[in-house]
């Protein structure tokens, strides 16, 4: 089964467009766990995973908050991802890229080794450190397309042609996207791009948009302007608005009726 069919199939089952986002922080967790257990990290992505995982399309693992943890990071990685249900896509976000020769590695470390159904990556480099990631027809990788931060215009915005960047980025995606496999990564701050993207890209390629919750995105806007004509294809992101929902015994409870409300709130507008 391919990542769209995959993605297919656990929208309907969950009835849900959300991801949420395992972005472990020690200095955000409970701190009652790093007393009670010997795996606190674990243990954490266990509970919130156990919470949630009738209610959410995906999972996304941002490298950075396992990279800085060393070889316990790696570990933790892998076990987490090992956990996660197998209907349930598994997206490892670490905007890689490099020469082909270096991104053919990258590639197999994300999707053969760690298992990852899709990852994001970085299109600085252009086509050729693209392509080895794409030939792993049946994942998928999110190109970085329009960002959510704040500084996201100073090239993203750079106009060519009365065109902003973004949208050759666009383009390109929809240009390599030989066997279905490309997705874009397009922030929810951004409403005005978002709608641009979705309607430059059609109904077929998937967008993964994080900057709801913490960073403020529009839930309505972006489920209008973020889905395709069947009110599908987009994966919604929040990391620490939902993991961070409680910090005492019962924070599991607290993530899940946090990502319950966002959930029900998408489906509101779908
Ligand atoms: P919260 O702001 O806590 O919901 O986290 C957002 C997550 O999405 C983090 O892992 C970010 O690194 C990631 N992200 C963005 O916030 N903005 C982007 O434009 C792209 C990403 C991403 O690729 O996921």
């Amino acid at each position: 089964m391919n990542f769209k069919e995959k993605l297919r199939d656990i929208v309907q089952e969950n009835n849900s467009l959300l991801c949420v986002g395992l972005d472990i922080d020690s200095e955000k967790m409970p701190n009652f766990l790093f007393g009670n257990s010997n795996d606190p990290y674990f243990e954490f992505n266990k509970s919130i995973i156990d919470a949630t995982k009738d209610i959410v399309c995906a999972y996304k693992l941002n490298m950075a908050f396992y990279e800085v943890l060393g070889l316990e990071g790696f570990i933790l990685l892998e076990k987490t991802i090992s956990y996660i249900p197998n209907n349930i896509l598994v997206i490892l976000d670490g905007k890689r890229n490099d020469i082909g020769n270096t991104a053919k590695k990258y590639a197999k470390a994300f999707f053969e080794i760690l298992n990852a159904d899709a990852i994001t990556i970085n299109p600085y480099l252009g086509k050729d450190g693209v392509i080895p990631f794409l030939n792993y027809k049946d994942k998928c990788s999110f190109i970085l397309c329009r960002t959510s931060n704040p500084s996201a215009g100073d090239f993203q915005d750079l106009n060519f042609e009365n065109k902003p960047l973004f949208s050759f980025v666009a383009a390109k995606i929809k240009e390599w996207n030989d066997f279905g496999n490309c997705g874009a990564v397009v922030g929810a701050t951004y409403p005005d791009e978002l709608k641009i993207i979705r309607k430059k890209l059609g109904n077929d390629i998937p967008l993964l948009i994080p900057g709801i919750g913490k960073q403020g995105g529009d839930i309505a806007i972006t489920v209008k302007y973020g889905t395709n004509r069947k009110k599908e294809m987009a994966i919604i992101n929040s990391s620490r608005g939902i993991i961070y929902a409680g910090n005492d015994d019962d924070f599991a409870e607290s993530t899940r009726k946090a990502a319950l409300t966002l959930k029900d709130e998408i489906n509101l507008y779908r």
